[in-house]
């Protein structure tokens, strides 16, 4: 702690400003009003300081998105040339600016194969927006205008737009705003630890999978026009499916004529160690949204990809489509995405997260199976999960969900690491380029976090 005067005052007058003028999102600003912002002030690779002074190792990548890290000077660079040479142009009304061209280019190398155009966005719940759209548009000029269900799943998170809240799957979401729209409905999550009950995780992966083929059934395939779900589920809580969920998901989907959407705003740009979670899980999206580690959250950008199939009716037969964000392929957002997706490429940032230090990460969290209030350990690459529990023999929760999960994070926070909760699941998502030691630093930080937590709760 540096609790000069000084920056006490700076702090103050800042969280002073904040409480009066700023709204946050998904924040009890009454909560929040009583405590003060923490106010974060610069960065370098992966760590994080605040305008006390106060360094913080980001166990999540600022939010699931900053994956070459903290710092990089040719991003900044990539931004400052672009901007002074055409901050500005659009891309409607048949005009084009060239780092939107140059970007698209590379995402179409980059993506599977039948991937090869892309639909920019500026973030990803606009991305949600846009697969919706798009979604109906294409079954309407394939003469089925009644298949317009979107199939999600519970504890999805895919935006925060009215169209994405409502493809995502969050019931304290839904409850603001009389959401989801029309035509979204959700099915169970592939939450083994919490749903699985005596069926191994083999068996229950089955069984989450052909929740969807029951719903296809029960509303009628000629009604059904996507399934939407992230590879694995991010901010529901790092559901990392059992094996066969998604062999037998394929199945169905191939089976019945609906399209598969492949959320990659967390998944994809390495996090997993392969370029995108389609890759990890062998998986041909028919639309692909993406955003977060698509700039490394330099800039606000997002984009859907679409696959060869979508994008041939669309163009052969859709004629004008009417719908696109001002901003849609920033030209300043693009020069940086551009830039990012070569530092993940040339410095072989995501073989490294494959081979190297996915696996270390992966093999250091595991210990922390040994704690008394660790009920599982789990996750794959540069995502992980813990589940705190109050009896790890009987899978059984904390009564409270949520509040034990609460009390962790903020004992993180306030020993030195970012940690995220969801319920009583602590996260992380670190940025891909964290080193060996700085992985035993996080897990080292964790142990301790998780010690302080016990001990608070008097646990053992
Ligand atoms: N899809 C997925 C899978 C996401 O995780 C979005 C879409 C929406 O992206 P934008 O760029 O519109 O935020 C997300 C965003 C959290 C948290 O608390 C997660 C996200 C955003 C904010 C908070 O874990 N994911």
């Amino acid at each position: 702690m540096n609790d000069t005067p000084e920056s006490l005052s700076i702090t103050s007058d800042l969280q002073e400003a904040d409480r009066r003028h700023h709204l946050h999102p998904f924040t009890d600003h009454k909560q929040l009003g009583k405590k003060g912002s923490r106010v974060i002030t610069r960065a370098e690779g992966v760590y994080l300081w605040d305008s006390d002074g106060s360094k913080l190792l980001d166990g999540m990548a600022g939010l699931w998105c900053v994956n070459v890290g903290y710092g990089r000077q040719e991003l900044a660079q990539a931004a400052y040339d672009q901007m002074l040479k055409l901050p500005f142009y659009n891309t409607f009304f048949q005009t084009a600016t060239p780092p939107a061209i140059e970007l698209a280019a590379l995402l179409a190398e980059i993506t599977p194969e039948h991937l090869n155009r892309v639909f920019f966005t500026n973030s990803g719940s606009e991305a949600n927006d846009t697969v919706l759209r798009m979604v109906r548009r294409y079954w309407d000029l394939q003469g089925q205008p009644d298949k317009k269900t979107v199939i999600s799943r519970i504890n999805a998170y895919h935006g925060s737009t009215v169209a994405a809240a409502s493809l995502g799957g969050m019931k304290p979401m839904h409850a603001q705003g009389d959401l989801p729209i029309p035509g979204i409905v959700h099915i169970e999550q592939p939450y083994w630890y919490e749903n699985g009950g005596d069926l191994s995780p083999d068996e229950y992966g089955i069984v989450a999978a052909r929740r969807l083929e029951e719903k296809i059934n029960e509303l009628g395939e000629d009604q059904v026009a996507a399934f939407i779900a992230e590879p694995i589920q991010g901010a529901g809580g790092v559901i990392v499916p059992p094996e066969t969920y998604w062999p037998e998901i394929k199945r169905i989907c191939s089976e019945y004529d609906i399209l598969l959407i492949v959320d990659e705003v967390i998944c994809g740009f390495g996090r997993l160690g392969r370029w995108f979670g389609s890759d990890y899980y062998g998986l041909t999206p028919d639309l692909m949204p993406v955003a977060k580690g698509l700039s490394s959250g330099y800039l606000p950008i997002g984009g859907v990809m679409v696959s060869d199939r979508v994008a041939v009716t669309l163009i052969e037969e859709g004629g004008d489509f009417n719908h696109g964000f001002t901003y849609s392929g920033h030209p300043a957002a693009c020069a940086v995405a551009a830039a990012n997706v070569r530092i993940l490429r040339d410095e072989k940032i995501i073989e490294r997260v494959d081979t190297d230090t996915g696996p270390y990460l992966q093999q250091r969290w595991r210990e922390l199976a040994d704690h008394p209030l660790v009920g599982e350990v789990r996750g794959v690459g540069f995502v992980a999960a813990l589940e705190l529990v109050k009896d790890k023999a009987t899978r059984t929760f904390f009564e409270k969900r949520g509040e034990v999960g609460g009390l962790c994070r903020d004992i993180c926070f306030d020993n030195g690491l970012v940690m995220r909760a969801v319920q009583d699941t602590m996260i992380i998502s670190p940025p891909l380029i964290m080193s060996r030691e700085e992985i035993d630093e996080l897990v080292t930080l964790a142990h301790q976090c998780l010690e302080l937590t016990a001990k608070e709760l008097g646990v053992s």
